[in-house]
């Protein structure tokens, strides 16, 4: 099946170069498991996971199942000043699968909202204690939180950001991102080098002072700008600062979240305790838009004051809470945990390290980094072009049968857990022959 230039037209499409991709069209129509159909009726590997938001892979019939049955009892359900109780079941689910069993959990539809939803916590909650001079957020450099006005602000992408330094608030800051390819190309895991740079944190405290900064927001592992992981050390330092200075810690755990990392949560991996953590993606298996925040119970007490009979926070979305959403949740939940993908995660994760790191010294290839069940292959870009050498891995790539995720020159890496250990060296193996095979220049 073929679509005409004309009935390309009208989608103006997320994240895309629409001239290039109407001009050269790539259409999936159907999934399976751990694979995609094309129009064209090949076959090709998920290896981004869908984007990276569906670890069970495709079809899971639990989850088809269970959203299959809730659309013919409840489709739809207000949540404002009413509830559905499998909402407040999904909730303590996901406190207790954190090992957070006293937090409260805000239900959004993306990981961009959830975001926003945090920023706003973090400010709302200091105002609420009486410390209304702490609305100062601090992001980082290469950090992609989503594309809502918060997130844009604490995020470190200049692309995403300069079109719209007008509509962002005022009083954020950034802390330097961690990598030093000089330092650290080629490690597997987390980098020896790099902890110092979470005392850069101290700096914008002394620069700012503490009374004016509400929260640090960082996702533990930097995803869609190549799998950065945090040197040793780093996630544990901001910790330190933050605590030390009253200040939120927010990770944004939207690709991290429900398992990626072989344990439910970086948090729980790192063994880091921040005051929130946002999620979205697989909480779902990407198959109803959901995402939401774990809130600390100290924070939510907070904001529990006043008449018992007005709103707390003024805050929610129409769909906060869908009962589709809800129902695909749980019965991701139940697959994640009751078929052991999490542990099988944390299995494959050495498999993928291995194989990974098989391809250094293949053609282009100037990094290679891992943690959990991702990685990341980094290709020197062709000198003015940058991304063209990434496109043409891409494109070469579908025709050995992998879907791979591309970030500048970076090919992003993140299995479903349902891959089989010969599925991942065959991919591996498939981009060896993609790198072989794109030109020098
Ligand atoms: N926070 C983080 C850490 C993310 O990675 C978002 C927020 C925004 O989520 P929504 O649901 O609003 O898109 C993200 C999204 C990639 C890739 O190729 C990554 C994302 C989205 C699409 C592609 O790595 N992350």
């Amino acid at each position: 099946m073929a679509l005409s230039p004309e009935a390309l037209q009208s989608w103006w499409m997320p994240f895309t170069a629409n001239r290039y991709f109407k001009a050269h069209p790539r259409l999936i129509v159907e999934a399976q498991g751990a694979y995609y159909t094309l129009a064209d009726g090949r076959r090709v590997f998920d290896c981004l996971s869908g984007m990276w938001c569906t670890p069970l892979g495709h079809a899971h019939p639990g989850v088809v199942q269970a959203v299959q049955r809730q659309v013919q009892k409840l489709d739809f359900s207000p949540t404002f000043q009413i509830g559905h109780p499998d909402a407040f079941e999904l909730a303590a689910r996901i406190a207790a699968l954190a090992g957070r069993e006293q937090d409260r959990v805000f239900f959004v539809n993306s990981g961009s909202e959830a975001v926003d939803t945090a920023l706003k916590v973090a400010i709302a909650y200091h105002r609420a204690r009486g410390e209304a001079t702490r609305t100062r957020l601090i992001g980082r450099e290469r950090a992609y939180h989503g594309v809502g006005l918060g997130g844009l602000s604490v995020g470190g992408i200049g692309a995403n950001r300069k079109m719209f330094t007008s509509l962002m608030p005022s009083g954020i800051d950034h802390l330097p991102h961690t990598y030093s390819p000089r330092d650290m190309a080629f490690t597997r895991g987390q980098p020896d080098w790099g902890k110092h740079l979470a005392d850069e944190l101290e700096r914008l405290v002394a620069l700012h002072d503490a009374s004016t900064i509400a929260a640090v927001i960082v996702e533990p592992v930097q995803g869609s700008t190549g799998v950065i992981v945090p040197p040793r050390g780093y996630l544990e330092r901001l910790r330190e600062i933050c605590t030390r200075h009253g200040i939120l810690l927010i990770f944004d755990e939207v690709i991290t979240g429900l398992g990626r990392l072989g344990r439910p949560f970086a948090a729980q991996y790192f063994g880091v305790r921040p005051d929130l953590i946002t999620f979205a993606k697989a909480i779902t298996n990407g198959v109803v838009p959901m995402g939401g925040v774990l809130v600390s119970a100290d924070i939510y007490e907070a904001f529990m004051t006043g008449p018992p009979h007005a709103i707390e926070f003024f805050h929610g979305h129409t769909y906060s809470g869908h009962p589709l959403a809800v129902a695909a949740a749980h019965a991701s939940l139940d697959a994640l945990t009751g078929e052991g993908l999490i542990e099988r995660a944390a299995a494959l994760a050495p498999l993928l390290e291995r194989a990974a790191h098989g391809l250094r010294g293949e053609p282009h290839v100037i990094d290679i980094r891992n943690i959990g069940l991702t990685a990341a292959v980094e290709l020197a870009p062709y000198t003015g072009q940058p991304g063209v050498v990434a496109l043409q891995v891409f494109e070469r790539a579908l025709s050995e049968g992998l879907l791979v995720r591309y970030a500048g020159d970076v090919i992003e890496l993140a299995p479903p857990f349902i891959s089989t250990e010969q599925q991942i060296e065959s991919m591996i193996e498939a981009l060896r022959r993609c790198l072989r095979a794109v030109p020098a220049a």
